[in-house]
């Protein structure tokens, strides 16, 4: 998929601020520092659209951006660092728990972990959290060109092994460096089959029969969250 346009829209201090609901939205969430912002940037082709930092905790609004001018990408906040002392520093953003869980048209998370890293607790208990509020997500490991690929590919198996009894069938798995360009193309392709899926099922939902009540045609065509047990 080409990137045509990248453009940001808003900085949102919390669900309410959000824009509306009309455009699929695809977000990244992660650790701090692991390298939300900066695959933002590559996926929409884009250096600095969204900033990057050396500095833990440097996101700290939802920052969504229109591609294409058909979909959103949406950078937020990451967990795992606190700014006060006294914070519980696995808490993550009150903002970022209520648009993962309550944004109707947030399509997919790319859930970011270092692939340089053993597994570590607070990313296995934020999988865990998706996964218990039926949050769809894909896992991408990131800063490849930091590591040796064997080093990745123990470290990536190593938290598959711990996450595998979670789930019936595990999160489609993706590897990436914003900084050698790896791992575009995959994601993009990613995004590129949900906007296929969004638009067939907008299709079926256009051609509900006209000798529905208006309540239940409603009903049909009301936006929901994609079915979870589409491929990835
Ligand atoms: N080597 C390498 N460095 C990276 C990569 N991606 C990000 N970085 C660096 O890691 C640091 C953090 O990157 P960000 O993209 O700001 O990370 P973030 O997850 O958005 O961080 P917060 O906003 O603080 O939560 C920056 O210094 C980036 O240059 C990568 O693929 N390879
Ligand atoms: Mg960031």
């Amino acid at each position: 998929m080409e990137i045509s346009s990248a453009i940001f829209d808003c900085s949102a201090p919390d669900l309410d601020s959000c824009p509306d609901e009309s455009l699929p939205e695809f977000a990244f969430i992660g650790r701090s520092n692991v390298g939300k912002s900066s695959l933002l940037n590559m996926l929409a082709g884009k250096d600095g659209l969204a900033r990057t930092s050396p500095t833990p905790g440097f996101t700290k609004l939802i920052n969504i951006f229109t591609m294409n001018k058909t979909w959103r990408l949406v950078d937020l906040p990451g967990y795992g660092f606190a700014a006060g002392a006294k914070k519980d520093s696995s808490r993550f953003n009150h903002a970022v728990s209520r648009y993962l869980k309550q944004r109707t048209n947030l399509c997919l998370v790319f859930a970011l972990i270092d692939s340089g890293l053993e597994p570590q607790d607070i990313d296995l208990e934020f999988i865990g959290w998706l996964a218990r509020n039926a949050v769809p997500f894909v896992l991408v490991f990131t800063k490849t060109d930091k590591v040796t690929p064997a080093t990745a590919q123990a470290n990536i198996a190593a938290f598959t092994a711990r996450i595998a009894g979670w789930f019936e069938k595990l999160p489609a798995i993706f590897t990436c460096s914003a900084t050698m360009e790896q791992g575009r193309r995959e994601l993009l392709g990613v995004i590129d089959e949900a906007m296929t899926a969004i638009r067939a099922e907008a299709n079926q939902a256009s051609a509900v029969p006209e000798d529905l009540t208006p309540g239940r045609k409603a009903q049909q065509i009301r936006k929901k969250r994609p079915d979870l047990s589409r491929p990835w």
